[in-house]
């Protein structure tokens, strides 16, 4: 055995073993209402997943949602039912290190369930690179970049509003891309909304608006040549996420760049977005893809069809936010960066050291595992009674 190597001892593979799986609801507040098409928040809730191992060491991961099921099928109350019934049980007697070997057994156990996997996939990442010393990037295949260009999102509805944060996110240097929620508005109203917002902000900043699904296809069509006038960089989810032919047809016919959000949850689906040359660009998330590994494979799945990589959020705290930072640094790739500022728009973190924002940059924290620890407090806290 050459110097240095690593090596894994018998006891240490035993202490490996999972020894309690633990799920807390929690929901923190935001410091301003958050209105995107189809909902509206002023608290985030989570179900932050806890895995203590034979070893005494405790991993950690979050399952986001955006405004209980409606974003997406999974509510924190559901979540933490499957979590407890469900998904726990099958991981009896299994070791952390068993990633793919645990995705199975969840797979089998739960159909879809995605950001419920994902917060646990993420704990054994975490508890695993705890005990063996090592970043969860690294156990991914190590990292190409320590640190990743962060948009913020403009979602009040209220211009006024929006371009003074957008001021003050740029003063601070923190932000110069921003994303704009539409959808919630008519049309006409959003696109007199991204008017004075381009106006104001116009070479000092990047624009990128998100329907979340609110288009249908003739609307689409009417608004995109406005919003390439105005200058906007990428379209995300103008259509329902079923109407891949339609996404299709409005790609063939507009410049502005269209990025698949909540029509890519699955491999298949991105294989699917690929073959209907659907996107030019696949926004990546851990709640979609049901973790770490199901992000690397939809993210390989859109290399192979020629598909840019986004690294998407669903304004995570601090630990998921962490989490998908593991997820992203490994990437070939990130041509468009990420929009990993949910840490930001929370009233309060749940960890002890802050993810670090600078420069217009989020960085990948240092250390082992997902690279932040719990603050039990703030969790105590903010748990739902
Ligand atoms: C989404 O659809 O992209 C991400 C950022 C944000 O403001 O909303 C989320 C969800
Ligand atoms: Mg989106």
């Amino acid at each position: 055995m050459p110097d240095g190597a690593l090596t894994i001892p018998a006891d240490l593979r035993h202490d490996l073993a999972i020894a309690a799986v633990q799920g807390t609801i929690v929901d923190v507040p935001t410091v301003r209402r958050h209105k995107l098409s189809q909902t509206s928040v002023t608290a985030q809730s989570y179900v932050i997943v806890e895995i203590r191992l034979a070893n005494g060491v405790t991993g950690i991961g979050e399952a986001a949602t955006l405004g209980g099921p409606r974003w997406s099928e999974e509510s924190v109350e559901a979540i933490k039912a499957n979590i407890d019934h469900y998904l726990a049980p099958a991981l009896e007697g299994l070791a952390a290190d068993r990633f793919a070997l645990a995705g199975m057994r969840m797979d089998a156990a739960a159909k879809r369930n995605t950001a419920a996997k994902a917060a646990i996939e993420t704990a054994l990442f975490d508890a695993a690179g705890k005990t063996l010393v090592v970043p969860a990037a690294l156990l991914l295949g190590g990292v190409v970049r320590d640190r990743i260009p962060v948009l913020w999102t403009l979602a009040s509805g209220d211009a006024a509003q929006e371009i003074d944060e957008a001021e003050q996110k740029l003063d601070a240097r923190l932000h110069d891309t921003f994303k704009v929620k539409i959808g919630a508005l008519a049309p006409a109203d959003d696109l007199a909304r991204l008017r004075r917002i381009a106006a104001a902000l116009d070479g000092r900043a990047r624009l990128i608006v998100d329907a979340n699904q609110a288009w249908d296809e003739t609307t689409a069509l009417q608004c995109l040549p406005v919003l390439a006038e105005l200058g906007v960089r990428l379209v995300e989810q103008p259509l329902p996420a079923w109407n891949l032919l339609g996404m299709a047809r409005v790609r063939s016919r507009t410049t502005v760049p269209l990025m698949a959000d909540e029509c890519v949850f699955t491999v298949q689906e991105m294989l699917a977005v690929g073959q209907a040359a659907a996107a030019d660009v696949v926004s990546l998330k851990l709640v979609k893809h049901g973790g770490l590994l199901g992000l690397h494979k939809v993210a390989a799945v859109a290399e192979a069809a020629g598909i840019g990589l986004y690294g998407g959020c669903l304004l995570e705290s601090s630990i998921g936010a962490a989490a998908h930072l593991h997820a992203f640094a490994g990437l070939r790739e990130l041509g468009w960066g990420c929009e990993h500022f949910g840490p930001q728009i929370l009233t309060d973190d749940l960890v002890t050291e802050p993810l670090h924002f600078a420069d217009f940059h989020v960085h990948l924290p240092p250390g082992p595992g997902i690279g932040v620890t719990l603050d039990q407090d703030k969790l105590r806290h903010y748990a739902r009674q």
